[in-house]
C-alpha cells in the first residue's frame, strides 16, 4: 500500500469522527445555531485535540456561519482550513521548528527528519513509557532507513527483557542490519558502548539505542539513561544526535503531561507517534504540536515491518480531510 493511503487509513477512525459529526451535525439547509457548534466542540474534544484547538474551529465556524443557512462544503472546508493552519502555521508555541509545511514528497528520506552528525555514525536513542512501542519502532524506523539506502546498527539496550532483546534481533535478521545485544540485566550503557564501537568499524549510517521502559520519576532510571548518553557521547561526537521519545497515540491527551515531563528530563529532541493506525485520537498531534518544544518526526501506522512513516503536517491534514 502506499504510504499515503496507509496514512489515511490508520487516520481512519479519527477522521470517521470529523467527517461523521460535520454530516450530521450541520446538515444541508437548516441554520447553524449555538447548540450545533456545541455539539461539534463536544465530539472535536473527543478527538483529542485539545479543548482550546476545538475552541478556534468553532470560532471559526460561529464567525463565519452562524444563524446563516448550513453550506456542509463550506463548512468542511473551514475545518480543514483551520486544521491546516493549526498543524503548519504558526499557531501554538511558535517554537519555529524546522518542519516542512507544505512541502510534500511520496517517501521523503527518513535520515532528514533526523539530526544528522555529519562526521561518523548518527546516534539516536530511543526512550519512553513501557509498552509505548519502544522496540517496534526502532525497528520498523531502522527499515525505513535501510529502504533508503542507509546502513543501520542496532543496540538492544533494553536489558530487562529477554523477549524484547529476541523480538529486536528477530527484525533486524529479517532487515539485513547488524545488532549488539547484551547478556540479561546487564549494564543497558555497555550494550551502547559496544554499539558505538561496532557502527564506528562499519562506517554505519545510523546506529539506534533500544532502552528499557521506564517513568521520569524513576531517579535510577533517568540516571541510567544519562549514563548511556554519556558512554555513547565519548565514543562518538555529539551522540546521541537524536533523541526520540515515543508516545502511544491511543492513550491521547493524557499521556502528554507524562510526556511534557519525560522529555524535559530526558532532552528529547524528537517525538515518535505510535499506534495512530485505528486510533481515533489522531487529533492528539495538535496538542503536541502546541504543548511540546519538540516536533512529531514519525508516526507508527501497524505493527508491521513498513508501519512507519515520516511525519509530515501538510500530509497529515491532506489525510485527515473531510
Ligand atoms: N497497532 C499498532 N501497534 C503497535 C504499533 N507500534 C507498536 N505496537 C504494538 O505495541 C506493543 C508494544 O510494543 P513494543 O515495541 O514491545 O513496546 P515497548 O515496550 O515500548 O518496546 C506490541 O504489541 C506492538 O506490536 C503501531 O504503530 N500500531
Ligand atoms: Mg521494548
Amino acid at each position: 500500500m502506499a504510504l499515503f493511503d496507509k496514512f489515511k487509513s490508520g487516520l481512519q477512525k479519527t477522521r470517521q469522527v470529523l467527517n461523521t459529526d460535520v454530516r450530521d451535525l450541520f446538515r444541508a439547509g437548516t441554520i447553524l445555531d449555538e447548540e450545533m457548534l456545541e455539539e461539534f466542540e463536544g465530539r472535536l474534544i473527543r478527538s483529542d485535540m485539545g479543548v482550546e484547538a476545538a475552541d478556534e474551529i468553532v470560532a471559526e465556524l460561529r464567525k463565519k456561519f452562524l444563524g446563516r443557512t448550513v453550506d456542509p462544503p463550506a463548512v468542511a472546508e473551514t475545518v480543514n482550513a483551520k486544521l491546516r493552519d493549526l498543524l503548519t502555521g504558526s499557531a501554538g508555541t511558535g517554537t519555529g521548528l524546522a518542519e516542512p509545511a507544505g512541502v510534500e514528497e511520496e517517501n521523503p528520506d527518513p535520515l532528514a527528519r533526523l539530526t544528522v552528525n555529519p562526521l561518523g555514525p548518527t546516534v539516536v536513542l530511543v526512550s519512553g513509557v513501557n509498552g509505548v512501542g519502544k522496540t517496534t519502532s526502532i525497528a520498523k524506523l531502522a527499515k525505513l532507513l535501510t529502504d533508503a539506502g542507509r546502513t543501520v546498527v542496532l543496540a538492544a539496550g533494553d536489558t530487562f527483557r529477554a523477549a524484547a532483546v529476541e523480538q529486536l534481533t528477530t527484525w533486524a535478521g529479517r532487515i539485513g542490519c547488524e545488532i549488539v545485544t547484551g547478556e540479561m540485566n546487564s549494564d543497558p550503557a555497555s550494550v551502547a558502548h559496544r554499539g558505538a564501537v561496532r557502527a564506528k568499524e562499519l562506517g554505519a549510517d545510523v546506529l539506534i539505542l533500544d532502552t528499557a521502559g521506564r517513568l521520569q520519576t524513576q531517579t535510577n532510571l533517568m540516571n541510567e539513561l544519562a549514563k548511556i548518553r554519556r558512554v555513547v557521547g565519548k565514543q562518538i561526537e555529539g551522540a546521541p544526535h537524536e533523541s526520540l521519545l515515543v508516545i502511544d497515540a491511543t492513550t491521547g491527551q493524557n499521556g502528554l503531561s507524562q510526556a511534557e515531563k519525560f522529555s524535559e528530563a530526558a532532552g528529547c529532541t524528537g517525538i515518535l507517534l505510535s499506534k495512530l493506525d485505528g486510533s481515533a485520537k489522531g487529533g492528539v498531534v495538535i496538542p503536541i504540536r502546541r504543548r511540546m518544544n519538540i516536533p512529531v518526526k514519525f508516526v507508527g501506522l501497524g505493527e508491521g515491518l513498513d508501519d512507519l512513516a515520516v511525519f509530515e503536517p501538510a500530509k497529515f491534514v491532506r489525510a485527515l480531510e473531510i
